[in-house]
């Protein structure tokens, strides 16, 4: 079987929630598309799971991009490391929940942070697969082959694919199916309890695993990790109190 699930975001809680439901076996796959890190503290202890386990396959998110900008300092060697652009990357990087796994990284030995660095380095940005007879693209944000229409507004092709966000009136130009993460599909769907979004040739399934628990009371959405089996659309979702709306 395959599953896909994406941007844990460090909920340790909300994955052990869904990998208790999936049971995942050795002959399944679970494909984990990329915002493991940041927002509540699991992030790094995520990561290394996810690694170690031979039958999951991660992509890289902006979250993890995020991270290899502030703390690989060999992300871009023909970059000058300039003081301004680190407390750029930076700031950003805490403006988007970044502190948390800033302190597990710093807590690892050296040795051991920059082999968890080079393995998130060499993430991959998408999976073309085929189940049942149907093509899915998987990816964090956006293909990166649509990256020229979108150029002027994204520094390069990476920084596009892993951070893209398509509007509710996008009709893709593809023939697959693109199953994305990135944005909750509160962006999407007029739910208050987040659910895999279904759209055109689209689906997203990041159900907002990074949001507040319980929920931030001026956003009132409950976030839950959503986890798809492609093999027969089944959706699993993390176990939450009864958050259906009133
Ligand atoms: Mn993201």
């Amino acid at each position: 079987m395959i599953y896909v699930m994406a941007d844990i975001h460090g909920n340790e809680k909300r994955f052990d929630s869904v990998m208790d439901k999936i049971a995942l076996t050795e002959e399944d796959t679970l494909y984990v598309l990329g915002d493991v890190i940041d927002r509540y503290p699991g992030g790094v202890r995520l990561l290394k799971r996810l690694l170690e386990m031979p039958n999951a396959k991660l992509l890289l998110g902006n979250h993890e991009h995020m991270m290899l900008e502030c703390l690989f300092r060999h992300y871009d060697p023909d970059d000058p490391w300039s003081m301004e652009e680190k407390e750029k990357n930076f700031s950003r990087w805490y403006r988007n929940g970044g502190m948390v796994t800033k302190k597990s990284m710093l807590a690892l030995p050296r040795r051991e942070r920059f082999a968890l660095l080079r393995a998130v380095r060499a993430l991959p940005l998408c999976y073309d697969i085929t189940v049942g007879g149907k093509a899915y693209k998987l990816v964090h944000a956006a293909p990166i082959e649509y990256y020229d229409e979108y150029s002027e507004r994204y520094r390069d092709a990476e920084q596009f694919a892993v951070w893209m966000r398509y509007g509710r009136d996008f009709v893709p130009p593809w023939d697959y199916t693109l199953i994305f993460g990135h944005t909750p599909t509160d962006h999407y769907l007029p739910y208050k309890t987040l659910s895999i979004y279904y759209g055109d040739r689209m689906i997203g399934i990041d159900c907002g695993s990074g949001y507040p628990d319980p929920p931030d009371p001026e956003e009132e959405f409950y976030g839950r990790l959503a986890c798809l089996r492609l093999d027969d659309m089944k959706e699993f979702y993390s176990e939450e109190e009864n958050k259906e709306p009133s």
